[in-house]
């Protein structure tokens, strides 16, 4: 008789603290004992010599996602949740995306019903607003909130997708009532189209010219206006995609003040450069994301930012284009920086790349990479406890990695829809070899043998994180605005 339907017997486990010798015991898709010489389980699997970590949270993907201009992202949910879990990924947050006029009820069924049918891994949405309408805020926002999508996505720039200062108030305000969090691509948008046209006047159309036209400033401009509507309101945000060095010191001195702004970089921008961009004509494109890539002396400082906990996480934003027409070229073999669709792939590299250099190169650990990829990404979205972590009770969403596996990255080698990386050419020392997603192996051999659909809508409320700091901001304290009620 067997006590468990699967143990995992003889690896070092390690979660974002502690690292142990034990064996661990699954039972109805939940961890069920941690330990030494636990009882038998239907079925075993030999981790001698690997670490068994928690699954990958990944909380910026974008998936099967339509952009302004009418292009549909490379990947489909099987094609990326499969590529997620080659990687080690065993939950993601995605987006259900509004577009002006567009009805958010009906944008989220459609999202709700697509995931369904294809994910192989856990995942959730955050609520993409893009129109936010007294209608949109009041009626179609609270219900998708309460139904378990508990954050908000906003724009600060691109034409069609900002929503204004006055918009940001406004969805702050909402979040708040709601306990959602919101979270925000925090770019100057004037700025950029002013150089961005300037450049493209002047002749300066090749890819490396994107990075020119979102200027360094645009960013830290953004955060600053951003983290004051935040302290107005009191209500927690969380900044996408911190590129620079300056970005990440205008968080370090809001949450220095105890303000409560969350911050993520990203796999690109740690590992990439604004000269990954300098390629011969139409290679380019396939670097142009935004923010765009920078200098190696930020990626210095996004790192420390993270070591100090100013940056909390490190996720994907996997914003896949094919290589062709209907991707990154749908403006010719070498398209101007400003007709390139933005993002690149990265569901299944994130956390090999991470682990390279923080496991196997030895930067912060084994511990710190679990945290900053699965454990705090789990908890500020409302998933801690459930997922990213090894304890009892948790899903059993694990990887087992074999921390002396070299594999060198190709563009072949990776099993999304773009048939690209970004960082092929580097090898990575650490695979994860074996993964379980509530306690089923979906990767195993090499093979992805999971369903289509297995996948589950994770329902999340808000959390801690996204709780308002409590301290009221002097104009909505109606002990000194002379008595107004404003919230
Ligand atoms: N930038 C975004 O804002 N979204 C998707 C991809 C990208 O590069
Ligand atoms: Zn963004
Ligand atoms: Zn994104």
């Amino acid at each position: 008789m067997s006590d468990y339907d699967l143990v995992i017997r003889g690896g070092t486990v390690a979660n974002a603290v502690d690292t142990m010798h034990a064996d661990v015991a699954i039972k109805d898709e939940k961890i069920a004992a941690i330990g030494l010489g636990l009882g038998a389980g239907k079925r075993e699997i030999d981790a001698a010599g690997k670490l068994v970590l928690p699954g990958g949270v990944d909380t910026h993907a974008h998936i099967e996602q339509v952009s302004s201009n009418g292009q549909l992202s490379a990947d489909n949910f099987e094609s990326a949740t499969k590529s997620a879990a080659f990687g080690g990924t065993t939950s993601v947050i995605c987006f259900a995306a509004q577009h002006r006029g567009d009805s958010l009820t009906a944008v989220y069924e459609d999202y709700a019903a697509r995931a369904k049918r294809g994910a192989v891994i856990d995942y959730s949405f955050h609520l993409l607003l893009t129109d936010p309408t007294p209608k949109i805020l009041n009626e179609e926002l609270p219900p998708l909130v309460k139904a378990g999508s508990a954050s908000i996505k906003i724009f600060m720039t691109y034409d069609l997708m900002n929503v204004g200062d006055e918009g940001v108030l406004d969805i702050l305000l909402k979040a708040r009532e709601l306990g959602a969090l919101v979270a925000v691509h925090a770019e100057n948008n004037g700025m950029i189209s002013w150089l961005g046209n300037r450049l493209v006047e002047r002749g300066y159309t090749d890819a490396r010219y994107h990075a020119i036209s979102h200027p360094r400033g645009s960013e830290a401009e953004a955060f600053h206006r951003l983290i004051a509507f935040s302290e107005l309101i009191d209500q927690p945000v969380i900044i996408y995609h911190v590129a620079t060095a300056e970005g990440a010191a205008v968080i370090r001195e809001a949450r220095g003040r105890g303000v409560k702004v969350y911050g993520e970089t990203c796999t690109q921008y740690l590992f990439l450069t604004k000269q990954d961009l300098v390629k011969p004509p139409g290679e380019g494109a396939k670097f142009v994301c935004s923010p765009p890539l920078r200098e190696e002396s930020d990626q210095e400082a996004l790192w420390q930012a993270l070591a100090l906990g100013d940056l909390q996480i490190v996720t994907s934003d996997h914003a896949p284009s094919t290589l062709d027409e209907n991707g990154k070229y749908a403006h010719g073999a070498n398209p101007s920086f400003k007709k390139t669709s933005n993002g690149m792939p990265g569901l299944e590299t994130r956390l090999p790349m991470l682990f390279d250099a923080m496991v196997s190169k030895g930067r912060y650990g084994v511990n710190a990479f679990v945290k900053w990829t699965s454990t705090e990404p789990a908890r500020l979205y409302g998933l801690g406890g459930r997922k990213g972590t090894i304890a009892i009770g948790a899903d059993a969403d694990i990887a087992i990695w074999d921390p002396d596996k070299r594999v060198m990255l190709a563009d072949d080698m990776v099993h999304d829809n773009t048939r690209y990386t970004p960082f092929a050419g580097r090898e990575v020392t650490g695979w994860p070899v074996t993964v379980l997603r509530r306690g089923e192996v979906i990767i195993e051999d090499g093979a992805c043998p999971a369903v289509a659909g297995s996948g589950q809508f994770l329902a999340r409320k808000g959390g801690e994180a996204a709780k308002p700091s409590g301290r009221l901001s002097p104009e909505f304290d109606p002990k000194r605005n002379f008595g107004a009620e404003l919230y």
